[in-house]
């Protein structure tokens, strides 16, 4: 009976082509490991960050260049393209206003106080504003004026810091043109006209007043109308919640499928650019990187030596004599 050949039936692979496919294996198993730990940690982060926010969606992007401070972005000030984590508040305490911040030296985003989320007049439906809060207003319904409390505080100087046009300054019953001295990061004198605010009935109650840091004085609740209503003092439930940190840049790329791309700072497009290439860049050359050690460790681990039988030195394969003590080797 003939005896069959041994592994006949086997297709033979020549060892160069089952180095290659091992190679390849190894590629795409790094490849599927660095997608995991990309999908890992981005969701590590989006969980930490809606811990902190208590917002679901916690990021917005900001439209429009109301917050700039010139007519190049900033890393610390929110200029169109940026990105900020909206913070939700839990009481009115959280927000600090310009007035308050200006006594206690707090300041975010460039200047005194804290910038908040809103929704003019309180609409559900909205496109949310993120402006500065500059102060609080007390309605006084007795005296149908507004009182400022903060502005009673040592630290400012009547008719230095403060004042109020034509009169006296008093920080309750104002009724008048409030104007604050050396605002904001471009020291303005701003003027916030109060008797305009209160001649709009639906205008007299307990709110913050709230002005955008490039908007040249001209706060949101004078003389702005949103649907044919004059924007109001803002209600502490109308914010959505507190600006904190920034992602700068990257909205730009919303801008550009939603509109207003135009109005991104020249700057931010070129730093956007630099870093989308630095993303797809970097594991790049980390896994060259990691491939080439990996190579060489195994170049390490597979050097064959020969062993001295006298005095025990590692010699290298085609040493013919031991490097230490001159024995012949074999
Ligand atoms: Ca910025």
């Amino acid at each position: 009976m003939p005896q069959s050949e041994p592994n006949k039936d086997k297709a033979e692979i020549h060892p160069d082509q089952e180095k290659k496919q091992s190679k390849v294996k190894r590629y795409l198993r790094g490849w599927m490991r660095d997608i995991l730990v990309s999908f890992a940690a981005v969701g590590a982060i989006l969980v930490i960050l809606y811990a902190y926010s208590g917002l679901w969606p916690f990021l917005v992007v900001v439209e429009s260049g109301s917050m700039q401070h010139g007519s190049d972005s900033q890393i610390g000030v929110i200029d169109t393209g940026d990105m900020v984590i909206v913070k939700k508040l839990g009481s009115g305490g959280e927000i600090t206003t310009y007035i308050q911040g200006k006594i206690s030296g707090y300041s975010t985003y460039g200047a005194y106080g804290d910038v908040i989320v809103y929704r003019k007049n309180g609409h559900d439906d909205a496109t949310p504003v993120i402006h500065r809060v500059v102060l609080f207003l007390r309605y006084n319904s007795s005296s149908n004026a507004f009182d400022i409390p903060e502005l009673n505080s040592p630290s400012l100087v009547p008719n230095k810091d403060w004042g109020i046009v034509g009169t006296s300054p008093r920080w309750y019953a104002v009724t008048g043109k409030l104007w604050i001295a050396d605002y904001g990061h471009a020291k303005i004198n701003l003027t916030i006209n109060l008797g305009g605010i209160l001649s709009n009935v639906a205008s007299r109650h307990d709110g913050y007043i709230t002005l955008g840091d490039n908007n040249r004085g001209a706060v949101d609740q004078t003389n702005l109308l949103y649907r044919d209503e004059l924007v109001q003092p803002v209600k502490f439930e109308w914010i959505v919640g507190v600006a904190r940190g920034e992602l700068p840049w990257f909205g730009a790329l919303k801008l550009l499928f939603t509109g207003n791309a135009q109005y991104v700072p020249a700057n931010s497009w070129l730093y956007l650019q630099i870093s989308i290439a630095l993303i797809i860049l970097v594991p790049f050359l980390v896994d060259y990187w990691l491939e080439k050690r990996a190579k060489r460790k195994r170049k390490g681990e597979t050097r064959a030596v020969v062993v001295c039988p006298s005095c025990k030195t590692e010699n290298d394969l085609k040493t013919k004599k031991c490097v230490k003590c001159g024995e012949k080797l074999k």
